[in-house]
């Protein structure tokens, strides 16, 4: 298991923008029942009788497409347990000096392996997350934990982070689904000074990244012949408000802690 040394991790995440942890922080026990529970959600089998949040892809849909299936530790005991972890809270914590972390909403993401030359369309195009999420006040602190479930190898289409692109503001030029990066990158307006830097998330199983809600990522096509499976664990601090403290859409749940678990401090 892998303990950062706590000033310097928050010292790089505030210049990066994104931190990763490339050791297990998480007990393969844990991943192994997520990894079961992700299956089963994918095959529409809900033990909680509770489904997830209408999602872009449902059980049936074709499985050579990306898998983003929304809430999913409300169908599952084994997705809850895993984006519970203290761990991952104490690690969220130790990057922003924060004193409250709760999980705000969850999304399983499962890529499929293609071929080199197979046409698809399960690249993650270029994106700053604050661009979806303006149900939240200016200022929020707002992040996300990206847990690795399988060997997310630079073949397995890894998320790549623009190296200090939270400072740049929002820039407006964001597709989740975007195919063509480098298309979607000669559109985007890289502030005078600054340079675009990619780095990749090159994380084993129970490995974790951070990111800042305004740091541009995106990733590739699968070509590890495996599938690559993870959860973006979205989060908050105490220092995050919802704009007119109201409760809808991507903030509706964060009252109820069986969906929305405080996973550091209270
Ligand atoms: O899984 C990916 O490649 C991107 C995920 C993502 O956009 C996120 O976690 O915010």
């Amino acid at each position: 298991m892998h303990t950062p040394k706590s000033s310097n991790a928050r010292t790089k995440y505030e210049a990066d923008g994104f931190y990763l942890f490339p050791e297990p922080i998480i007990d393969h026990v844990v991943i192994h029942r997520a990894v079961e529970g992700m299956d089963a959600v994918r095959a529409g089998e809900y033990e909680t009788g509770t489904p997830p949040r209408p999602s872009a892809w449902n059980p049936g849909d074709d499985p050579k497409k990306l898998c983003k299936i929304e809430m999913s530790q409300i169908a599952n005991r084994a997705i809850m347990e895993l984006v519970s972890q203290p761990s991952i809270g104490k690690l969220a914590a130790e990057i922003t000096g924060a004193e409250m972390v709760q999980v705000w909403w969850v999304q399983l993401l499962y890529k499929p392996p293609v071929e080199p030359h197979e046409i698809t369309s399960t690249n993650i195009g270029w994106h700053q997350d604050r661009h979806y999420w303006q149900v939240w006040e200016p200022g929020s602190e707002l992040l996300t934990a990206w847990v690795a479930l399988s060997d997310v190898t630079p073949e397995a289409g890894p998320m790549k982070f623009v190296r200090g692109s939270h400072k740049w503001g929002l820039l407006g030029q964001s597709n989740f689904y975007g195919q063509d990066h480098e298309a979607q990158r000669a559109e985007i307006d890289v502030p005078d000074g600054e340079t675009w830097a990619e780095v990749p998330a090159i994380l084993p199983p129970g490995g974790i990244s951070f990111h800042d809600n305004f740091t541009y990522h995106g990733s590739g096509p699968n070509l590890s012949g495996k599938p690559r499976r993870s959860f973006a664990v979205h989060l908050r601090t105490e220092k995050s408000k919802p704009v007119d403290n109201l409760r809808g859409g991507l903030t509706e749940f964060i009252d109820i802690p069986t969906y929305c678990p405080v996973i550091y401090g209270r």
